[in-house]
């Protein structure tokens, strides 16, 4: 089989003509203002506001960042109930701000926290829910936000994947106090780095814009402990570029998930994961699920990578499984342990070659 030429990614962020993003970028070189809610912020904030439908948007540097200060904003403490199966900067975030991190289990469908689990596991010492919308899909949204209302813990929604997810017809974003989306060059929308919170009212939003700006108040007020965690001109310019061409490039990628759907039901043994039909999702990842764990998974990855097609593993090793984690408290999570092991992230973005899936699809059915 004759290897690809140009190394194939597991995703590529989608660029349109240079030009047109330095046309946006020269009102900063102008005014000479290139951060701290320079036009450009302003106008991209408020762009993506009416884009998702949804009032209360920040802009941040990272959704890392992003995921502290919300923290901050929303008063977590002590112990936060969360998901091993992530990205680790999830878990990370919680460390970060001098709390301890609870992990329990996810269903196997989709990756997503059990409702179940997390009431078993609330305690008085519990302060708050971190959960993830995994690759993008919701898990049980309106049940979670029950559990939250019932315990009276502020719930936040890692909402990193989740640019244009809608749930219902609406905004994936709306639930939850607040929701951190990624803008990284790795996501379906990107700023080259960059993230948002969303949040409910314009106190809550204030709150956000005073932590992401030092707490600063005035020239000579300072009114709380913040960060620096703003958003420049170049990723706001980027931003409003991004918004142009988001819809289209959603489609292209799903068109190419329903390739990599087709073939993988034609053949069986490897599942897709579950997207609930009310789920309008934004195909930024293509996990697929081999039946029988790592010994397949693996032999995949490396016949992949050895043609020069580099898949990933997310999220393998599971987060609780890193030695620096061994301190902090799980309760059983064999779901999430088996999502771990058996998981291999395809390729999916826009300009993705449908040679490529064909290459792909060689492959897994040689071995
Ligand atoms: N919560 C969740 C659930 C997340 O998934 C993430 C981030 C966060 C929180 C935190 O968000 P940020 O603070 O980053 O905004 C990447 C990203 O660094 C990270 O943002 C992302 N999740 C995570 C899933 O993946 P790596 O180390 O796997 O990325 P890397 O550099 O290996 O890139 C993957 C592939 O993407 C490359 O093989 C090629 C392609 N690529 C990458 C970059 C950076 C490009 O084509 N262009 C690029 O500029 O972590």
């Amino acid at each position: 089989m004759k290897k690809m030429d140009k190394k194939v990614y597991v995703t590529q962020p989608q660029l349109p003509d240079i030009n047109e993003y330095m046309s946006i970028l020269s009102q900063a070189w102008d005014t000479k203002y290139l951060t701290n809610n320079g036009a450009l912020h302003n106008e991209f904030e408020k762009r993506l506001s009416d884009y998702l439908g949804l009032e209360y948007v920040s802009l941040l540097n990272n959704a890392t960042i992003a995921l502290l200060i919300a923290q901050k904003a929303i008063g977590f403490k002590n112990e936060i109930i969360t998901t091993p199966y992530s990205f680790i900067a999830t878990s990370h975030s919680i460390i970060w701000n001098g709390l301890e991190p609870v992990f329990v289990d996810t269903d196997l469908g989709n990756g997503n926290l059990l409702p179940d689990r997390i009431e078993a596991a609330i305690t008085k010492k519990t302060g708050g829910i971190l959960a993830v919308h995994n690759f993008g899909v919701p898990g049980d949204l309106e049940e979670l936000d029950q559990i939250a209302k019932k315990y009276n813990l502020p719930l936040i929604y890692d909402a990193a994947p989740c640019m244009g997810v809608k749930y219902k017809g609406a905004s994936i974003l709306e639930y939850g106090d607040l929701s951190v989306l990624s803008f990284h060059a790795t996501k379906v929308f990107t700023t080259f780095e960059g993230g948002a919170i969303i949040s409910r009212s314009a106190e809550m939003k204030y709150k956000i814009d005073n932590l992401k700006n030092f707490g600063i108040e005035g020239l000579e007020d300072i009114s709380a402990i913040g960060i620096n965690g703003k958003m420049n001109e170049a990723e706001a310019a980027m931003g409003i570029l991004q918004l142009r061409y988001f819809d289209k490039n959603i489609l292209r990628r799903k068109k190419i998930y329903k390739k990599y759907e087709e073939y993988f039901e034609s053949i069986g043994g490897i599942r897709l994961m579950d997207i609930p039909k009310n789920v309008e999702y934004n195909y930024g990842y293509c996990p697929i699920f081999f039946s029988d764990g790592k010994k397949t998974r693996d032999k995949v990855y490396n016949a992949l990578l050895n043609e020069n097609i580099a898949c990933r593993k997310y999220w393998y090793p599971l987060v609780t499984n890193h030695s620096i984690y061994n301190q902090y408290k799980k309760l059983d999570i064999n779901n999430a342990q088996k999502l771990s092991d058996s998981v291999l992230c395809l390729p999916i973005y826009p300009d993705l070659k449908y040679e490529v899936l064909e290459k792909i699809f060689k492959i897994i059915s040689f071995l």
